[in-house]
């Protein structure tokens, strides 16, 4: 599991669900399946570890993450929410890179068991907090169906009597064995370049991990397949109701730079993000709902 994190039991609800705390006391949901292990924090409803049984995790999490409810955890999905990067408004309004989701308690709604593997439910809502940050009413799901792989669905809901417009991204990090083992297929043909003016960039059909990566690429037909040569494995993910891919590692100086991300950090992800990135986002009515979702195998 995430032995590196030396978490102690304080609950234990049955033989497939414990609570978990670390030194700090910060709180892990432990998911134990025959079909594989996984792990959550209601902080920001956030997967931080999923290893399907006789197989290498298929989530990075830095060993050097900041467990402090203030901060973003590096690494397993952050969820980007209800805006992604940086935007006029959040720079404007000295507010977080990737929106408040990913660094707020959420609640467990529901936790489903069988044979198949288990579904989880957070719900994050509205409230005097949320709206002092972004003035909307909304209902925010995540619903993880964890079998021998992944399936997360985030849905938002405007819940308000005044149409709202959101951008985010289930931003994944893939764990991989070896960087330089490593290619990535599937990818659309054109993208922007953020670490260069987010110059517009055509794609080419294989994709190393040899360099700073920030890219958005136009939302893929098909899945994007991870080919993990170290791990004798492919990841592949495929996503739906997003309008790009953003592929990211941020590569030796990024790794160095970051203290909840080991210097080698960089050699063992790969962050592929089914996202909301096209300005204005994506517009909801009163009442609406809309799913973003990324399928991980
Ligand atoms: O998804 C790529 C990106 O937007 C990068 O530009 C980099 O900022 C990364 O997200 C991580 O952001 P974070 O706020 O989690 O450090």
């Amino acid at each position: 599991m995430i032995s590196h994190l030396k978490l102690k039991t304080i609950r234990t609800l049955n033989e497939h669900i414990s609570i978990e705390i670390d030194q700090n006391g910060f709180e892990f949901i432990i998911l134990k399946h025959k079909k594989f292990d996984a792990a959550f924090s209601l902080y920001g409803a956030h997967l931080v570890h999923f290893q399907a049984k006789n197989a290498a995790p298929l989530i990075y999490l830095s060993k050097t993450a900041i467990y402090d409810s203030k901060k973003a955890i590096r690494g397993g999905v952050p969820i980007c929410w209800p805006w992604f990067g940086n935007t006029e408004k959040s720079k404007q309004n000295g507010l977080a890179s990737h929106g408040f989701a990913r660094t707020s308690e959420w609640t467990l709604s529901t936790i489903n068991i069988t044979d198949l593997g288990i579904d989880i439910e957070f719900l994050l809502e509205a409230s005097q907090q949320t709206k002092a940050i972004w003035p909307h009413d909304f209902n925010l799901t995540l619903k993880a169906s964890l079998t021998d792989h992944i399936e997360l669905t985030l849905v938002t809901e405007n819940t308000g009597d005044t149409p709202f417009n959101y951008s985010g991204a289930l931003h994944t990090y893939l764990h991989i064995a070896d960087h330089r083992q490593c290619t990535v297929t599937g990818l659309a043909a054109n993208y922007t370049d953020s670490l260069q003016n987010n110059q517009a960039k055509k794609s080419q059909q294989v994709l190393n991990i040899d360099r700073p990566i920030d890219s958005i690429y136009e939302k893929s037909d098909g899945a994007i397949v991870v080919n993990d040569d170290a791990y004798k494995r492919t990841i592949a993910v495929s996503n739906e109701g997003n309008d790009s891919v953003v592929v990211w590692n941020p590569w030796i100086e990024g790794a160095k730079a970051f203290a909840d991300m080991p210097d080698d950090g960089y050699q063992t992800m790969l962050c592929i993000e089914s996202a909301i990135t096209a300005d204005p986002g994506y517009s909801l009515k009163p009442g609406d709902s809309h799913a973003l979702k990324t399928i991980i195998k």
